[in-house]
């Protein structure tokens, strides 16, 4: 694909809880600038979000260039002196009025793409690209899913992301002896008995947890807040600081069993292409275990049919928060893990070789612009 410098892409993101927001958009800028030799501007409410992923900005300062993005503070009333050709509106987000203002009564209006939320529901795949006429502004917003099928925008995936993936693992040899898992979830009133479990299975495990993560979880089975090391039984619990995305991609390439949640983890656990499992925001009236069974119902498709159940009911059991059956879930998990290993393997694979996130946004650009 030609590089077109000319192009200038605006992304507008307000954080509404979490690190996903700010997450999902940095990833995108970054490879818009890096892939495809655009000039991108991050529009974002709370710098502060983005500065926790991305030490090398400075939460205190509005207007910044990091990794060939420019940062501004998402405002509402500065407009820029030109308006740029393409506006990402992430998660709905709302466009601040006076820039539907100006891009209504502009002689050439920007494309307009609302960067929806991933999900493997089957209707996304009729709703991608959708255009959406405002009633009152001359203007038309363009729906973008990310997603798991050809029919979608697919996911982020930078191009040597594999390659470094496996240059890494290749100079990190690691301790076969030693189930290596990372918690990147959300509280949850079964990790306590998924923690007994582990300390007293047959083999060592070391959860590796983000600090800050799932604290009140932890404190609830330890007595006590997680600092350093803690180690019961076979179980080692071990607070670990917070990265940049790329050291959080090198943490899940490290380990054997990732917990993810949100959207981007949650994406990079597959790239990992190690077992993982799947947490969702919380909805109400459970749409998050909507979404998780449609995943669910994709990812397993090809897993052998006891290693599907096992895999599905561990998932539910996690999500459901149940502690009463977390444990039994683990177990049935247990015995399929070669199988779960070989299939995560094949699932990164072949969820590549469908469309990228960044890619297919610039392709419908350039067709329209
Ligand atoms: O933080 P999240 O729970 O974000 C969520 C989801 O996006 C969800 O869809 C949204 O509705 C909600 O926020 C408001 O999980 P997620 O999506 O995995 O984002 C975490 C980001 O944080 C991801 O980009 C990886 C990054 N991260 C680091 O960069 N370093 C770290 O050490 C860790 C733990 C995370």
């Amino acid at each position: 694909m030609a590089v077109n410098t000319s192009l200038r892409f605006d992304v507008f993101c307000r954080v509404v809880d979490n690190y996903g927001d700010a997450g999902v958009c940095w990833r995108l800028a970054r490879e818009l600038v890096a892939e495809h030799g655009l000039e991108v501007t991050l529009r974002i409410d709370r710098i502060e979000v983005l500065a926790r992923i991305e030490p090398a900005i400075d939460a205190t300062r509005a207007g910044q260039r990091v990794a060939g993005v420019t940062i501004a503070r998402l405002d509402g009333e500065c407009l820029p002196a030109s308006l740029p050709d393409v506006v990402i509106e992430a998660f709905g987000c709302r466009l601040p009025q006076p820039w539907l203002q100006a891009m209504a009564t502009a002689a050439r209006k920007p494309l307009w793409i609302n960067l929806e939320y991933l999900s493997a529901e089957p209707w996304v795949d009729g709703a991608h690209a959708l255009p959406s006429p405002q009633p009152r502004l001359p203007l038309v917003r363009h729906f973008w899913f990310p997603g798991f099928t050809r029919d979608t925008g697919g996911l982020i995936r930078e191009r040597d992301l594999f390659a470094r993936r496996d240059a890494w693992r290749a100079q990190h040899a690691r301790r076969d002896d030693v189930l290596r898992v990372l918690l990147f979830g959300y509280e949850n009133r079964a990790l306590p008995a998924l923690f007994e479990r582990w300390a007293h299975g047959s083999e060592a495990v070391t959860c590796s947890v983000p600090e800050g993560v799932a604290m009140q979880s932890i404190a609830s089975w330890l007595g006590a807040p997680l600092v350093g090391n803690v180690t019961r039984g076979q179980l080692t619990l071990e607070a670990v600081p917070f990265a940049t995305q790329d050291g959080f991609d090198r943490m899940l390439w490290d380990c054997d069993l990732n917990l993810v949640r949100g959207e981007d983890s949650f994406v990079r656990a597959q790239w990992a292409a190690r077992p993982f499992v799947w947490q969702p925001y919380g909805q109400a009236d459970e749409a998050h275990l909507v979404k998780l069974r449609a995943f669910l119902d994709r990812y397993a498709q090809r897993l052998a049919q006891d290693a599907a159940r096992a895999l599905v009911d561990f998932s539910l059991a996690y999500n459901r928060e149940d502690a009463a059956r977390i444990a039994t879930g683990w177990d049935g998990v247990l015995p399929h893990r070669p199988a779960l290993v070989r299939h995560a393997q094949a699932w990164a694979q072949t969820l590549a070789s469908g469309p990228e996130l960044g890619a297919s946004l610039v392709e419908f650009a350039r067709e329209r612009l």
